[in-house]
C-alpha cells in the first residue's frame, strides 16, 4: 500500500507533514532509494524521470522524448504525451502533478490504468528525484493550457501548480527540469556524456518506434556530439545489427521474434557472426538483467530444443551423433532477449536476475514456435546455422580430446613429456626453471650451457600459431603449444591449476631483435588468453641476453643495453685495442657464453613479466587481427619482415 493510501486519521495539515517527512527520509538515506550518491546515483536521477516518459510512450500516448543537459548540468526531459494530470488528487488534496513529485512510490498507478513497464528495478518514482534536487520544475501542456509548478531545497513546494498560459491543442506533453543537489551528490554533479548517450541509445533500441533525442549543450564535455536522434523502428532487430556491426554476420538477416502471453511481452533478436564468442544480452522492463534469469533460461531451452530437432530431422546430425550443446549453439551468436513484465521479481547479488518462474515457459514457447517456423521457411539460412553449430561441436569434441592427451596424468608418466624438452632432474617446482628458447641452434647452446639440475630447455621452432585467429582445437593441435602445455603440467583455461606448475620460472629467451620481440608477443598473447593465473602469480620472465661482448686483453665485459655499451667504451677508452662482438642472435653465443651472460642465476638479469605486458601484447595482436585496416597497414609497413611470417 502506498503512503497516500494509508487511512487518513489526521487533518490535511498532518498529511502535508507526512509528505515532507517522506522526502526528508530520502535525503537522510539516499542510498535506500538510489544506487548511490556517487556518479552512478546522479545518472539514476535522469533515468527515473525518463522512465516515466517511456511509460507514457509505451502506453501509446507519446512517440518522442527529448533529454537535454545544459552547461549548468541542468537536466530537461520532455515528452509529447498526454501531460501529467493536473486535477486535484482525491487522496492527497493537491494536484496529481504535485502528488507525483512529493509522495513516495506515487509514480504510475494513479488512474489504475496501464502498469508501469519501464524501470521497475529502481522505479522509486519521481518524488525521489525531487527530494534529491536543489530545485525541480514541471511544465504540463494539456487541453490547450500550460501549467507550471516549482520545488526547491529537496522537494519543498515554492510554486504550487498554476496555469501560466495557453498553447495549441497539438502541444500536449510533460516537461521536467531539475538540478541535482550538490550537498547530496558530493562527488560530482557533472553528467557523463557517453553514459547518457549509450543508455539513451539502448532505450531507443529496446522501445521501438519511440524517438529519443539527446542534446548535450556542454561543448567541453560532449565530444563534439551536440545532438543525437535515436529512432529504431526495428527495435531489437536493429539492436542486434548494431551489436554485430564490427563483426561479420553469416546470416542475411536478424531472426526476429515477438509475442505476448498473460500480459508478458517477449522480443528476441538473434544473428550469427563468423566469430566464436556468444554475445547475449537480456532485459526485463528495459533493465539489463546481467545475471540472466528465467527469460534467459527460456531462450536456452528454445534454441536447444529447436536447433537439435531441426538438426535431426534435416539429417545434419547423424544417428550416432550426440545432441549439440547450448554452448555449440551459442558460438558466434549475437542475441538480445527483452521481456516486459507487469510485476517483475528480481533476484541475485545485484538484483539483476529475473526470477518470475512463468517467464521461462513463455519465452521458450514463443521463441521455439517462431524459430522453428523460420528455419523451415528459410532452408538456406538454416543450413548456414546448422553447419556453424556442427563445426562448433566438432571443435569442442576435438578440443576435449586434445586436452585429455596434453593433461599430465601423473609424475610417473614422465615419458609422455615432449621430445624436444630437455627436462631438469629436480622435481622441486620452486627451484625449477624452463627456458623457452627461440630457434634450434640457440636451443642447442642452452641445453649444453645450462645447469641441468634445475634448468629445463624447450626450443621453439618456426612459426608460432596465431592464437587470436585460431579456433580452440587448432590451438591444441599446434605442436609448440602442446609441448609447452604438457611441459608446464598445470593445464590451461578452466582446468588450470598453478599448484601443478612444474617450474616456478618460465623464462622466455628470444633474440634481442624485432623477430624476437614478435615471438614474445605471440607467447604473451597465448599466456594471457590461456594461462593468465600463471602470469598473474609472477611465474613468467624474460631473459636478457647481451647485445655486445667487449674484450680488452683477457678481460671481458658484456653490454646488455646501448647505454651500457657507451659506458664500457668510456671506461676502457679507445676502441682500437678492444675486441667488440655484436650479437645478432642467441645462436651466435657458445654454450659457456650463454650460461655466463644470460642463464647463470648469479649474474643474469631476469625481467618479470606483468599482466600489463601481456595485455599490451594482446592488444597489439587484436589490432593486427582485427577489422581496422589502417592501424594494421601502418604496423605491417613498420614491421614488414615480421608480417611475412604471420598469416593475416
Ligand atoms: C495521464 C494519466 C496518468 C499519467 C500521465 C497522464 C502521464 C504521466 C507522465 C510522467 C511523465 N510524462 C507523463 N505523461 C503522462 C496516470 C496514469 C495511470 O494512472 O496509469
Amino acid at each position: 500500500m502506498s503512503e497516500y493510501e494509508k487511512p487518513v486519521e489526521h487533518s490535511y495539515d498532518a498529511d502535508d507533514i507526512q509528505v515532507l517527512e517522506g522526502l526528508e527520509a530520502v535525503r537522510k538515506r539516499p542510498g535506500m532509494y538510489i544506487a548511490s550518491t556517487s556518479e552512478k546515483g546522479l545518472h539514476h536521477l535522469v533515468w527515473e524521470i525518463v522512465d516515466n516518459s517511456i511509460d507514457e510512450a509505451l502506453a501509446g500516448f507519446a512517440n518522442k522524448i527529448t533529454i537535454k543537459v545544459d552547461n549548468d548540468n541542468i537536466i530537461t526531459v520532455t515528452d509529447n504525451g498526454r501531460g501529467m494530470p493536473v486535477e486535484i488528487h482525491k487522496k492527497t488534496g493537491i494536484s496529481t502533478v504535485e502528488t507525483i513529485f512529493t509522495v513516495l512510490h506515487a509514480g504510475g498507478k494513479f488512474g489504475g490504468g496501464a502498469y508501469k513497464v519501464s524501470g521497475g528495478l529502481h522505479g522509486v518514482g519521481a518524488s525521489v528525484v525531487n527530494a534529491l534536487s536543489e530545485w525541480l520544475e514541471v511544465y504540463v501542456r494539456r487541453d490547450e493550457k500550460v501549467y507550471y509548478c516549482r520545488f526547491e531545497n529537496g522537494g519543498k513546494i515554492v510554486q504550487p501548480l498554476k496555469e501560466i498560459g495557453t498553447c495549441g491543442a497539438e502541444e500536449h506533453g510533460s516537461e521536467v527540469r531539475f538540478k541535482a543537489d550538490p550537498t547530496i551528490f558530493t562527488e560530482t554533479t557533472v553528467y557523463n556524456h557517453n553514459t547518457l548517450r549509450d543508455r539513451i541509445r539502448q532505450l531507443a533500441f529496446l522501445n521501438k518506434g519511440i524517438r529519443i533525442v539527446y542534446i548535450d549543450e556542454r561543448e567541453d564535455l560532449n565530444n563534439g556530439e551536440k545532438e543525437h536522434d535515436f529512432l529504431y523502428e526495428g527495435g531489437i532487430k536493429e539492436y542486434v545489427e548494431y551489436l554485430n556491426k564490427n563483426k561479420t554476420p553469416i546470416q542475411q538477416d536478424v531472426i526476429y521474434v515477438e509475442g505476448e502471453k498473460n500480459g508478458i511481452q517477449v522480443e528476441v533478436g538473434m544473428q550469427y557472426n563468423d566469430g566464436y564468442q556468444p554475445n547475449i544480452y537480456t532485459f526485463c522492463n528495459n533493465i539489463n538483467t546481467v545475471e540472466g534469469g528465467t527469460h534467459e533460461e527460456g531462450f536456452r531451452l528454445a534454441i536447444n530444443r529447436i536447433i537439435n530437432r531441426y538438426g535431426r530431422n534435416g539429417n545434419f546430425l547423424k544417428k550416432d551423433d550426440d545432441n549439440l550443446t547450448t554452448d555449440d549453439i551459442k558460438e558466434g551468436l549475437t542475441a538480445v532477449i527483452s521481456v516486459k513484465h507487469p510485476d517483475p521479481q528480481y533476484e541475485g547479488q545485484t538484483k539483476t536476475k529475473l526470477g518470475n518462474s512463468e517467464v521461462k515457459a513463455i519465452v521458450s514457447d514463443i521463441l521455439g514456435d517462431q524459430l522453428e517456423r523460420y528455419l523451415m521457411e528459410n532452408p538456406n539460412e538454416a543450413k548456414v546455422i546448422m553447419d556453424k553449430c556442427i563445426v562448433a561441436s566438432k571443435a569442442r569434441i576435438a578440443a576435449k580430446k586434445a586436452r585429455e592427451s596434453t593433461r599430465r596424468k601423473s609424475v610417473l608418466e614422465i615419458t609422455s613429456l615432449p621430445g624436444k624438452l630437455a627436462d631438469c632432474s629436480s622435481k622441486d617446482a620452486s627451484i625449477c626453471e624452463i627456458y623457452i628458447v627461440e630457434g634450434d641452434s640457440a636451443g642447442g647452446s642452452a641445453k649444453m650451457g645450462r645447469n641441468s639440475k634445475f634448468q629445463a630447455i624447450m626450443p621453439l621452432r618456426g612459426k608460432i600459431l596465431n592464437v587470436e585467429k585460431a579456433r580452440l582445437h587448432r590451438i591444441f593441435e599446434n605442436n609448440e603449444i602442446r609441448s609447452m602445455i604438457t611441459a608446464f603440467g598445470c593445464g590451461i583455461g578452466e582446468e588450470l591449476d598453478t599448484s601443478k606448475l612444474r617450474y616456478h620460472k618460465i623464462v622466455i629467451m628470444t633474440d634481442a631483435d624485432v623477430d624476437g620481440s614478435h615471438i614474445r608477443i605471440l607467447l604473451l598473447t597465448f599466456f594471457f588468453r590461456f594461462l593468465r593465473p600463471v602470469l598473474e602469480q609472477g611465474y613468467v620472465y624474460f631473459a636478457m641476453p647481451p647485445l655486445y661482448k667487449v674484450q680488452k686483453g683477457n678481460a671481458i665485459k658484456y653490454a646488455y643495453t646501448e647505454q651500457e655499451m657507451t659506458d664500457i667504451l668510456k671506461e676502457w677508452g679507445d676502441a682500437k685495442n678492444l675486441g667488440i662482438q655484436r650479437y645478432k642472435g642467441l645462436g651466435e653465443m657458445d654454450p659457456e657464453q650463454l650460461w655466463e651472460t644470460t642463464m647463470d642465476p648469479e649474474v643474469r638479469t631476469l625481467i618479470q613479466c606483468t599482466v600489463e605486458d601481456a595485455m599490451e601484447a594482446d592488444q597489439v595482436f587484436s589490432m593486427l587481427m582485427g577489422e581496422e585496416v589502417e592501424p594494421r597497414r601502418n604496423y605491417i609497413m613498420e614491421n614488414a619482415q615480421f608480417a611475412e611470417n604471420l598469416d593475416i
